[in-house]
């Protein structure tokens, strides 16, 4: 299936229609907004030189204003985020299943604008947070704007868009005092998740290395919801949409992420605009998994219940094109924080199914946007138009940008030349997925919606021992937030429903026992979506043992593109061993990046000058994939006056990241705990500078991290 285009950069459609609105004020004179020149910003109009400032100063009432509502409502959940520009191309033509122009034309490079964001956060929290990430797609197609509004995990928290602002409400600082900031891990979040059982899937991945990505680079999106696709004689396939990163999907340790926050707080905001910047596009294969309608209730599961995927082992993820990014954008609030992800917007050959959390987004987003943008004409900011021309007869709202011409603003017409006109479906109107329905009108949930811990055991079962160990710790370190002895236990005795030696580990590192039977309000609360008892949960099932997609353990460990490689040096530092590591890693895009005890420059060994990229003041190790040591004994002694670097590479072997160390640089390692750890497979003294190319494409020697539980940073 795979024809793969080679990666032709270039300007798409869309940036060339928002270059039109890019302003540039290089060498341009300061002006009001009405064009008047202006001779000083910095001082109001006043009645004499001490005197009190005059209301006639509109130069002083304008920036004021301005300034006084720079600021918009940040989004209610996905607040902090950061996008980029790029385009999607088609390996192979799919009519057999959609119509859709963007799976259906090779020859398309149809410009999108991605948004990656965090969930629970305020604008300026940290990156690294547990949480779930946001993939949210814009495509710019032929055929009108198809938002993909993502994330990175396959499922959701809860199947009705009814119980949504519960959710977010309980995972929201508190709202008494506003405590705490992005973070899941406090009573009001767990006092919700144990009570409403269906939350316990995308619980378990939130517990998982997948909430603590290393890099928006590294991470997959999911689409989530069964959609449909419809070919061009009307038929119609389930799909789940998959984007797989070409860099694999890696993770860091919860130690990292805590210490990342406080080191830089903009990590992975900043990894995607430097990767960008340095040319080195992320980039995503789409995959589609196909259903046909007539399987629809072939599965142990309902294909309409968000909080369940469809393992990957059941049913292949065919991969049908590739999306790269390599712009980024020029101004921060027009482009990524103005732009407006709606899942209702979509294109002949895709449609929806009757998923309900699925159908209470599709309101959701619009009117939120209203509050958030201010106006129905939220489509007219650039970031927002469509490549498409628009016409229709809503004319009016806040902030028409347009001129809309003529005298008639209403359908039909003659006045108007019965314009704008109707297009038959022939011609690629929209047109809905004929679906039959004949059902009475209820309020309540499918009982196909009650298994809630098959998939949980899937995931679990599918992981490797190391990231099982990562669920465990993620679950001690949450719960042990919690102040509520009730709320810790009803969350152990679900999670024993998941995997009993789990939840027992969990509930030693809480002093706890996991309870044995459930008592009456446990049974009520699970009960609790209804009152009639009707939802009890379905017993666990067990139709898979095993989904290997669903460990990181076998993604790609192929490359070392864009990794960050701290090179600990002085003045003095061996040119030789430098230049050798240099040679291995320099044309695969990985950065090494010389970390020396001050700014400015330092000369080897040969007497050349060479920038450092960062001194040791500055950085910690935590921002760095590994770490490489030239020697030069003069290096050596002035990296050994500073403790700090005992404390770097300490905290990189911690965090199971591959070391080099050549030369002289043994006599630092005697000062740290490598040297009880030689024989680690990802540590080299005097080693192969490929051998450790390959454990840096490694990402994490995983098997080093019960050995190293002693070290004290
Ligand atoms: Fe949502 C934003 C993803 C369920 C209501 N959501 C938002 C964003 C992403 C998602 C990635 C940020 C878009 C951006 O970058 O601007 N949301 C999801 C996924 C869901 C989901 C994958 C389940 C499969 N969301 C969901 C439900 C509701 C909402 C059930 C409401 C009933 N989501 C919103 C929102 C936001 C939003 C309040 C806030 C800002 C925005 O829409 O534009 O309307």
């Amino acid at each position: 299936m795979k024809n793969k285009p080679k990666n032709k950069q270039g300007n798409s459609k869309k940036v060339d229609q928002l270059t039109k609105v890019v302003k540039d004020y290089q060498e341009k004179p300061l002006t009001t907004n009405q064009g008047l020149l202006v001779n000083d910003t910095n001082n109001s109009l006043k009645a004499g030189e001490r005197g009190s400032t005059l209301l006639e100063d509109f130069l002083l009432r304008e920036k004021i204003t301005n300034f006084d509502h720079e600021r918009i409502p940040e989004r209610i959940v996905h607040a902090r985020g950061s996008g980029a520009h790029g385009f999607f191309e088609l390996y192979e033509p799919i009519p057999q299943y959609s119509k859709a122009g963007i799976f259906n034309d090779t020859k398309r490079k149809t410009p999108v604008f991605v948004r990656f964001s965090t969930v629970a956060g305020n604008k300026g929290s940290t990156d690294l947070a547990r949480d779930v990430r946001g993939f949210a797609v814009k495509f710019y197609t032929e055929e009108g704007t198809w938002d993909l509004v993502g994330n990175n995990m396959p499922i959701f928290f809860i199947q009705d868009a009814m119980k949504f602002p519960d959710l977010v409400h309980s995972v929201k600082p508190e709202p008494n005092r506003e405590i705490p900031q992005a973070a899941s891990a406090h009573d009001t979040f767990y006092d919700f998740v144990s009570l409403t059982p269906e939350t316990l899937h995308n619980q378990i991945w939130l517990m998982s290395d997948r909430a603590i990505p290393r890099s928006y680079r590294m991470m997959e999106g999911f689409g989530i919801h069964t959609f449909r696709l419809i070919n061009d004689k009307g038929e119609a396939h389930f799909v789940k949409f998959h984007w797989k990163p070409l860099l694999g999907v890696h993770s860091v340790t919860w130690d990292e992420a805590v210490k990342i926050s406080g080191a830089d707080s903009d990590f992975h905001r900043r990894d995607l605009w430097d990767a960008i910047e340095a040319g080195q596009y992320p980039e995503w294969e789409l995959g589609v998994q196909i259903v046909p309608e007539k399987d629809e209730h072939k599965f142990e599961f309902d294909l309409l219940d968000p909080t369940k995927l469809i393992p990957e082992e059941m049913v292949a993820v065919q991969i049908i094109g590739k999306m790269t990014l390599n712009k980024n954008p020029e101004n921060f609030f027009a482009e990524t924080e103005q732009v407006a992800f709606l899942p209702g917007h979509i294109v002949p050959g895709i449609d929806f199914t009757n998923d309900p959390l699925l159908q209470g987004r599709l309101f959701s987003y619009r009117d939120t946007q209203l509050s958030r943008l201010g106006s129905p004409n939220f489509h007219q900011i650039p970031i927002n138009r469509p490549i498409v021309e628009t016409h229709n007869n809503q004319r009016d709202a806040h902030m028409q940008m347009a001129i809309p011409k003529g005298q008639t603003a209403y359908f039909p017409n003659t006045l108007g030349g019965g314009c704008p006109h109707l297009t038959k479906i022939a011609d690629g109107a929209f047109e809905h997925y004929e679906e039959k329905i004949d059902a009475k009108k209820i309020r309540s949930r499918s009982k196909s919606f009650t298994d809630y811990y098959s998939q949980p055991a899937l995931f679990y079962r599918s992981l490797s021992k190391s990231e099982q160990n990562h669920v465990a710790d993620a679950y001690s370190f949450e719960l042990g937030k919690c102040t509520h002895p009730h709320i810790q236990e009803r969350m152990l005795y679900l999670i024993a429903q998941i995997d009993g030696p789990l939840s027992k580990k969990v509930a030693d590192k809480l002093g706890l026992k996991v309870p044995k039977t459930v008592n009456k309000p446990i049974n009520q609360a699970i009960g609790a979506d209804v009152t009639d008892g009707r939802f009890e949960p379905a017993p666990k099932k067990n139709y898979l043992d095993q989904s290997p997609a669903l460990s990181q353990a076998n993604t790609k460990f192929d490359t070392v593109a864009s990794r960050q490689i701290a090179v600990l040096a002085a003045n003095g530092f061996s040119m030789k061993n430098f230049k050798a590591i240099k040679s291995v890693f320099g044309q695969d895009g990985a950065q090494l990046k010389i970390v020396a005890p001050h700014g400015g420059n330092i000369k080897c060994d040969e007497n050349m000058e060479h920038p450092v990229d960062a001194a040791i003041m500055t950085t910690e190790s935590v921002l760095f994939d590994a770490i490489y040591i030239p020697g030069g004994e003069k290096s050596i002694k002035a990296l050994l006056k500073e403790g700090k670097y005992i404390k770097f590479i300490n905290e990189g072997l911690k965090h199971c990241k591959a070391i080099a160390a050549d030369g002289e640089a043994e006599r630092l390692l005697k000062e740290t705990f490598v040297m009880d750890h030689k024989n680690d497979t990802a540590i080299f003294i005097n080693g192969k500078p490929a051998e450790f190319k390959k454990a840096v494409a490694h990402h994490r020697n995983w098997a080093r991290e019960d050995k190293v539980k002693d070290i004290p940073v």
